[in-house]
């Protein structure tokens, strides 16, 4: 088989770089590890920036997304019991949506055209400085795809950022003390807008997906198991680092899904490796404290088609020679602000009275700051493309 671009997992970065490339003619094959079910049963973010919403709507995909999404025009923090809405509407002019990734993946799926190989088994990359090729295993049968160039789209724990010998790449880590411990609920949400709640006990969030499914974190130890966590233990931890009258109002049930994410901060340069290059989780992981890395994943993927769509239809390298650098420049800024909000909303004991003094000063700085909740919405809504 041949094709222009192979494109390795179909996560939203893969399907979103695939939907793209096809509308632009590209041909493009996409690879997955996994099927399509397990793919969709993943529950990871909720938040869409306006600039992966206008992705949706270019990738011919945002029909549903308009019709059952959330506008969201702040998020509150509380910190202690104190609250303060940033109101992004009124600082800058911008909004976020709710729409889960389960959903926009879904999305992307039903509109692809173009072949996805699900279940593919020892996925591999070969001579990606010279003439490209993929090989797979899918029905105890090697398959082999030609091509010019791909994409490497399959996460943190894929394949391509594997297969770059490791004198070719650097990586910047850091990897935090604790995790989030995820449940989602068929429950109204507590409140209409997100909060983001510091506590003594720990880091708290109250998300949601719909006006009837919400979807609510808690901070816990990095070596916490799921197993210690029966429903009603994780509503008293929520209620009690939430401020009184969030907890008075949370409305709990039955779980639908439970689950704890390690958080980290990764990034690995360049990104570009001859005809290999890296997109999404595959890059950099954020932690999700500041809603990016679903959208940092979207936002990589508009820049590498663009590139793609420039070298095969405008006969033009330059995208390509650009791709590493341009979007490393915003991977970063992104990872500072998830940094930031992961360091002043969460418990770090090791940092002891002099740090919480510090995170405390830094959230009375942003409550009395509009130059500062500016800082906050301008980055939290997305920085431009
Ligand atoms: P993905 O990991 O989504 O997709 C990669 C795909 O490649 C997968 O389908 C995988 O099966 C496939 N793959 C892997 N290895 C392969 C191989 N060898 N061959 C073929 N295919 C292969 N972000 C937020 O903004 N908010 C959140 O709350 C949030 N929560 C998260 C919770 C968890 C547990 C995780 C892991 C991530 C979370 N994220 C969150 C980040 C997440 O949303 C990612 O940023 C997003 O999924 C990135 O999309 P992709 O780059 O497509 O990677
Ligand atoms: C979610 O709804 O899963 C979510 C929302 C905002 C975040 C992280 C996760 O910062």
């Amino acid at each position: 088989m041949r094709s222009q671009v192979v494109i390795v997992g179909a996560g939203p970065a893969g399907l979103m770089l695939g939907r793209l490339l096809e509308l632009a003619g590209v041909e493009t094959v996409i690879v997955e590890r996994k099927s399509a079910e397990y793919v969709l049963g993943r529950i990871r973010a909720g938040v869409l920036e306006q600039g992966s919403m206008a992705l949706m709507d270019r990738a011919q995909a945002g029909r549903r997304m308009h019709e059952e999404g959330l506008i969201h025009q702040g998020v509150e923090l509380s910190f202690d019991g104190a609250s303060q809405r940033v109101d992004f509407e009124a600082l800058i002019g911008r909004h976020v949506m709710v729409y889960g990734q389960t959903e926009v993946t879904r999305d992307l799926m039903a509109a692809r055209q173009a072949t996805t190989i699900y279940e593919a088994g020892d996925v591999a990359l070969h001579d990606f400085d010279g003439k490209p090729s993929v090989t797979y295993v899918k029905d105890g049968v090697t398959q082999r795809i030609d091509c010019n160039f791909i994409a490497g789209c399959d996460g943190y724990h894929g394949v391509a950022r594997a297969s770059v010998p490791a004198a070719a790449l650097t990586t910047f880590e850091r990897v935090y003390p604790f995790g989030w411990l995820g449940v989602l609920v068929d429950r109204p949400p507590v409140a209409h807008e997100l909060i983001y709640a510091h506590h003594e006990r720990g880091f708290a969030l109250c998300s949601q997906r719909s006006p009837s499914r919400s979807r609510y974190y808690v901070q816990v130890p990095t070596d916490e198991r799921i197993e210690n966590w029966s429903d009603d233990r994780f509503w008293d931890e929520l209620r009690l680092r939430l401020n009184p009258a969030a907890a008075e109002a949370l409305k709990t049930g039955p779980s639908i899904e439970k689950s704890i994410a390690p958080l980290r901060s990764f990034v690995a340069e360049p990104l570009r490796f001859g005809r290999l290059f890296l997109a999404g989780d595959a890059a950099h992981i954020v932690p999700p404290t500041g809603a990016k890395g679903l959208n940092l994943a979207m936002s990589d993927v508009a820049v590498l088609a663009e590139a793609l769509i420039e070298h095969f239809v405008e006969r033009s390298d330059a995208g390509i020679d650009g791709y590493s650098s341009k979007v490393l420049d915003r991977i970063w800024k992104a990872e500072r602000f998830s940094w930031w909000m992961t360091s002043l909303l969460h418990t770090f004991p090791e940092t002891g009275a002099f740090g919480r003094r510090i995170q405390r000063a830094e959230f009375d700085y942003l409550a009395g700051s509009v130059a500062a909740q500016q800082s906050l919405a301008e980055n939290y809504t997305g920085l431009p493309l």
